[in-house]
């Protein structure tokens, strides 16, 4: 645990940065609910946060790579470059009162295992880069794992550029004004992509596991619904005169929890479903609402439950009620993506080498892994998260557990390189 200090410090010290009172929190017991990390991709917040990791860079005799969509790389150079590249990391962005750790851990843990190959005097033989992926949230540019879809050309560079944000700023202008839009694609695609991330549920815990061994990462589909009714007097409209925009959404949110329910039953998995994201217009309590905006979460590690989920739920949108009319698209569908064998094996051999305990797991969270495994083979390494919090500001993670998860990237990866 000799080097724990270093990381731990600099999770402490970042997630200051991201956390809306400034506060520098490093214990579990001083954290409460009004320490959120709030730290949207393409805001002075996000640029912060970038600046510290590219401090810290450079400090150590790296050079960054800043690609056209945002995404930093640092390269340690390999004995034999021709070999494939091994690639780790995962984002810095976070949700709305978010948690320390969710993505940073990966991204700071990263930098941390070349800094100690550097320090070891470890000769690697690949090259192998640490990676911090632009917006993998998805919540400021409504495009969840944005850098990483950008990155593996899963979707074009127009398409994510003049993606807006709330204040109808597209992203190419946002990250411009951070600077950090750079003017090149980052050259090379990893054979082998490693992404260390914090567990954002409670089984580990629970089980008392001290690595999750992630098999697959849920497939997802993210729906955007406007509802149009008719605004009106609270007072004096008729209930059987009213089109409200609201009551009608209320009847959809209702469908969604239902239909989740149902899959979970029918198909015995981890089926979810979400409305976490909503807007009524003009929101005063004597105006029957015209207007709302709502945004659907379903996910599952099964196709299937996922396209039951999807169909239901559309057949509901379809059906005429209420004299209010929907509106939708599909924001971002995704199926559920398999963590490569060779990768999984080789956690487990660096697992059992550290005589830590460990479990196979899907992961119910989205992460840049889910693109990235499309064009390399990729796994990814979980440590509890206590009482399963995440995506709160109660979001931790004990951190002789980020350490544990950090010698089995570090120890996955020296596998990995000699492939
Ligand atoms: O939404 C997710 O699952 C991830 O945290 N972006
Ligand atoms: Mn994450
Ligand atoms: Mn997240």
């Amino acid at each position: 645990m000799e080097n724990m200090e270093r990381i731990k410090k600099i999770l402490i010290e970042q997630g200051a940065i991201g956390r809306e009172n400034g506060k520098a929190i490093s214990e579990y017991e001083t954290l409460t609910e009004n320490d959120g990390v709030t730290r949207p991709a393409g805001t002075e917040k996000d640029k912060k946060t970038r600046d510290y990791f590219v401090d810290l860079c450079k400090k150590n005799g790296f050079e960054p790579f800043i690609d056209v969509f945002g995404n930093i790389f640092v390269t340690l150079r390999g004995s034999s470059p021709d070999e494939g590249i091994i690639m780790m990391g995962s984002h810095l962005d976070s949700v709305v009162h978010g948690g320390m750790f969710d993505g940073t851990m990966g991204v700071f843990s990263a930098l941390e295992v070349l800094l100690r190959f550097k320090e070891s005097g470890y000769r690697n033989r690949r090259d192998i880069v640490a990676v911090a992926f632009t917006g993998e949230e998805g919540s400021a540019f409504h495009q969840p794992m944005l850098g990483s879809n950008g990155f593996t050309g899963n979707i074009g560079r127009e398409k994510l550029w003049t993606l807006k944000n709330r204040d109808e700023i597209d992203f190419k202008s946002a990250m411009q004004r951070i600077e950090y839009l750079g003017d090149s694609e980052f050259p090379g695609k990893p054979e082998y992509y490693l992404e260390y991330h914090i567990e954002q549920g409670p089984v580990l815990e629970e089980k008392g596991k001290e690595i999750g061994i992630v098999t697959s990462i849920t497939g997802q589909c993210v729906l955007s619904l406007e509802f149009e009714g008719i605004q009106g007097h609270s007072g004096t409209t008729p209930m059987e005169m009213r089109s409200d925009a609201l009551v009608r959404a209320a009847d959809i949110i209702a469908s969604v929890d239902r239909i989740a329910r149902d899959a979970s039953k029918k198909y015995r998995n981890h089926s979810v479903g979400t409305v976490g994201e909503l807007s009524v217009d003009p929101g005063r309590f004597n105006v029957i609402p015209g207007h709302v905006n709502m945004k659907i979460d379903l996910r599952s590690e099964q196709s299937e439950s996922l396209a039951f989920m999807k169909k239901k739920v559309l057949d509901e949108i379809e059906r005429e009620k209420f004299g209010v009319k929907i509106k939708y698209s599909i924001v971002a569908e995704v199926e559920p993506s398999i963590m490569s064998d060779e990768v999984m094996n080789a956690i487990r051999s660096s697992v059992s080498t550290l005589g830590f305990s460990s479990m196979d797991m899907p992961s119910g969270a989205g992460h840049d892994t889910i693109p990235i495994s499309r064009i390399s083979k990729a796994g990814m390494i979980f440590v509890p998260s206590i009482r399963g919090l995440s995506h709160t500001p109660l979001e931790w993670t004990n951190f002789s557990d980020v350490e544990k998860g950090l010698e089995v990237l570090e120890g996955t990866v020296k596998i990995l390189d000699r492939r």
